[in-house]
């Protein structure tokens, strides 16, 4: 059994959200050095879309399911974030990490917003043959809704629980959750203490249509409960991606179970 890490890189580490569409080209080719300089067992690395898909999943209203108008938004929403995917893949090929792209909006269904299904059977012999499969928050084809947007957040929870990940890491542009009353680092989430940190969470910057901070720690919550720790870093500070992948200490938010 190989030991597989799923990490989230989010959108905007590797985007500048408020500008549509505007890739941080060195953001993402700092990434992809880490991720070389980390890389030991098996590795799933989602990306967030950042400004290359919310723009245009707000502005063709994804989230209100399938009409005439948000049917014409699929394509040039998927069209954005696979853009940014395969910046992120080449940078990735630049650094000797093999790497390869799975679009959920062909690979995955939705029902009322949540996976319904996903072939997640490429991704196994994708990690069997050493490369990284690299997926992103999409359009997705809803079964009650008609289309809806899968975050990368859900993603992560999925396939962290499908492919029995030992852990997955959450690196976005801050040094973990906050506390926005007393502004620091929540250290610590459980079971215990999730009523109390929900009123501690703040809301992310820019246009974020999948729900920001507070929908993040709900989705890696339901993964603590199946047993899989998560830890929420901050993947712009040099370092951290690559100490979180080989195991040494990178500081942030721990979420674990009882
Ligand atoms: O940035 C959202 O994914 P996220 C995907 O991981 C789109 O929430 C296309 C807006």
């Amino acid at each position: 059994m190989r030991d597989l890490v799923v990490l989230k890189v989010g959108g905007s580490v590797l985007t500048d959200k408020n500008k549509s569409s505007t890739a941080r080209p060195e953001q993402i080719a700092r990434v992809a050095r880490e991720i070389h300089e980390g890389l030991s067992g098996g590795l799933v690395l989602i990306h967030g879309a950042g400004s290359f898909g919310h723009h245009q999943a707000k502005e063709y209203g994804l989230k209100n399911g399938l009409n005439e108008k948000s049917i014409k938004g699929i394509w040039p929403t998927h069209y954005a974030v696979k853009s940014l995917n395969n910046m992120i893949i080449e940078a990735l090929a630049k650094n000797g990490v093999n790497a390869l792209p799975v679009h959920p909006l062909s690979a995955c269904t939705l029902k009322d917003g949540r996976i319904d299904s996903m072939c997640t059977d490429v991704i196994e012999l994708m990690l069997d043959a050493n490369v990284v499969p690299v997926l992103h928050g999409d359009a997705v084809l809803d079964r009650e809704k008609g289309i809806d947007i899968l975050s990368g957040d859900q993603l992560v929870v999925y396939l962290a629980r499908e492919l029995r990940a030992k852990k997955v890491g959450i690196g976005t542009n801050v040094d973990g959750v906050y506390d926005v009353k007393e502004f620091n680092v929540i250290r610590e989430i459980t079971p215990g203490n999730i009523e109390s940190v929900r009123g501690m969470l703040s809301g992310s910057s820019g246009v974020d249509v999948t729900g920001g901070m507070y929908g993040k720690i709900m989705e890696l919550m339901e993964l603590a409960n199946a047993g899989i720790p998560s830890q929420v870093f901050n993947a712009e500070k040099e370092g951290n991606i690559a100490r979180f992948l080989n195991g040494g200490v990178c500081e942030g938010t721990s979420i674990r179970g009882e």
